[in-house]
């Protein structure tokens, strides 16, 4: 098997660690190949090539760095099962997701290429005569980005197509878990002919990689998804540069009693074990109704019975596996502490034997709000069902989280779907809808712990990956003074 490299200006290398790791299919446990274990030093050789392009690559115009992004695009495009094939396998998402995961690059190249004759500044009157007012958007320098293994392709999209839109060159550090989806899809990056050093990949661990990125003083911005703790470390490390967070979620869905309850079933199960729960969108709480409860928890379980695990690859697979033994620990871990707790687990809770990471969708019911298995992320298939009395009850559990990410609230009273997204505290709130299913062209990101303000997608995307400069020109010929002159 091909033992894969690093990409520094424009060079596939291997890593002066001398060290490799591998990478496993998660329901297989089969390796899909060799990485390079890339250390400080490799980080530092990318930041420097990144600097070096970056006069050249900021200087191109904006439009013509969209070609190239549109190129890119269209390679997405032809390439898209293959890489949703190579999505399920890496990471062990259900081929249906696996596309999905390459969709959404797809449309995030495409937003971000169609930015390049945007990237719009305001203008506005002054408050003196002769002189012009606007805002132009410059690019940041060279941002450290930091992606998970759960969106495999589409995360990086969401940073490195804004980043490079926006002027800026890049060193982008993929999850050690889902090295071989960064490299193909950096690939495709070089065939739609973005220049060499624009952006540079370093596979390897957190630790070493990771850090060099938070703390190399060249780096303006990192922008970095994935755990609450490791995104307060890269903040702590990052001194003043910019940082953008995406951390995690407790995300819930509201059922109230006058709630189309076969299609909040289908929000629930496609919430809470789609993706195998490892989302930062997963539902992990369900806030039911105590009039309905009943009813939902008997098609909840009906339905669940029905789930097949799975190889992702396979048809008539519905979750795949875990990313790899120590998640399934975590949730294991998390299934034990739910039962000590006193909540009452009616379905799952156990792994699958023989080879792959798989392990059973798991339900809790009767949990109490401030229980662990209700407050702490667990990015697993585990979902814990409160009951509630009325919406204000179901609005105060919402936010008893210290996360904020996303939200959704079954229900057919217009009135109460408003209230809800009024008081829910989340970045994001659905209704009659999952917690997924975000789309390129929005925000997305979280309020509280899941980060700390910024957004990616949208227009907000570029924003996150551009600075502002404001500009005044003072054609009067003669000084004139701001708030003095004006009176
Ligand atoms: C994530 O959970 O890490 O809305 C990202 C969604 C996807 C993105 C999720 N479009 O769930």
């Amino acid at each position: 098997m091909s033992v894969q490299k690093i990409l520094i200006n424009g060079e596939w290398i291997e890593s002066n660690s001398g060290e490799t790791f591998e990478s496993i299919n998660p329901a297989t446990e089969q390796s899909l190949g060799t990485f390079q274990k890339g250390n400080r030093e490799d980080v530092k050789s990318a930041i420097d090539a990144a600097e070096d392009a970056f006069e050249k690559w900021s200087n191109f115009p904006a439009p013509k760095r969209g070609e190239i992004l549109l190129k890119a695009y269209q390679l997405l495009k032809q390439n898209k099962q293959r890489l949703g094939e190579l999505v399920t396998k890496e990471m062990g998402k259900v081929l249906p997701e696996g596309l999905g995961d390459v969709q959404e690059a797809i449309d995030m190249t495409a937003y971000m290429a169609a930015e390049g004759r945007r990237l719009f500044g305001h203008t506005t009157p002054s408050e003196l005569p002769d002189k012009f007012c606007m805002t132009i958007r410059r690019p940041i320098g060279v941002v450290g980005l930091i992606s998970p293994w759960n969106f495999p392709v589409a995360i990086p999209s969401w940073k490195i197509m804004p980043a490079l839109i926006c002027g800026n060159t890049v060193v982008f550090k993929p999850a050690s878990d889902t090295p071989l989806c960064a490299i193909e899809f950096v690939k495709i990056l070089e065939q739609a002919g973005l220049p060499d050093g624009v952006v540079n990949l370093v596979t390897g661990p957190g630790q070493e990689a990771g850090d060099e990125i938070a703390t190399n003083p060249k780096i303006r911005m990192v922008s970095f998804t994935g755990s609450r703790d490791v995104g307060l470390d890269v903040t702590k490390k990052a001194g003043l540069k910019k940082v953008g967070l995406e951390l995690g979620g407790k995300n819930g869905i509201i059922i109230m009693d006058d709630a189309d309850l076969d299609l909040a079933l289908e929000g629930v199960v496609w919430g809470g074990f789609g993706t195998t729960g490892q989302r930062c969108t997963a539902a992990s709480r369900v806030l039911v109704h105590e009039k309905v409860k009943g009813r939902f928890m008997d098609m909840f379980l009906e339905r669940t019975q029905k789930l097949k695990l799975g190889d992702g690859l396979k048809k008539d697979t519905d979750v795949g596996p875990l990313i790899n033994e120590k998640a399934r620990e975590k949730v294991d871990k998390y299934t034990h502490i739910g039962l000590d707790e006193g909540a009452n687990l009616v379905y799952g809770g156990r792994k699958l034997g023989g080879k792959g990471f798989f392990y059973q969708p798991t339900i809790f019911t009767d949990a109490a709000p401030d229980m662990r298995i209700a407050q702490e992320e667990i990015f697993g298939p585990t979902v814990s069902v409160i009951e509630v009395k009325n919406l204000k009850e179901a609005i105060e559990v919402m936010n008893s989280v210290k996360y904020g990410l996303s939200s959704s609230i079954y229900t057919r009273d217009i009135n109460k779907a408003f209230k809800a997204i009024q008081g829910i505290e989340a970045g994001l709130t659905y209704v009659n809808s999952s917690t997924i299913g975000s789309e390129v062209h929005l925000p997305f990101g979280g309020v509280k712990d899941t980060g700390n303000g910024t957004r990616e997608g949208g227009i907000l995307g570029v924003e996150e990956f551009s600075e502002v400069k404001t500009v005044y020109v003072d054609y009067s010929g003669k000084l004139q003074k701001a708030q003095i002159d004006a009176e």
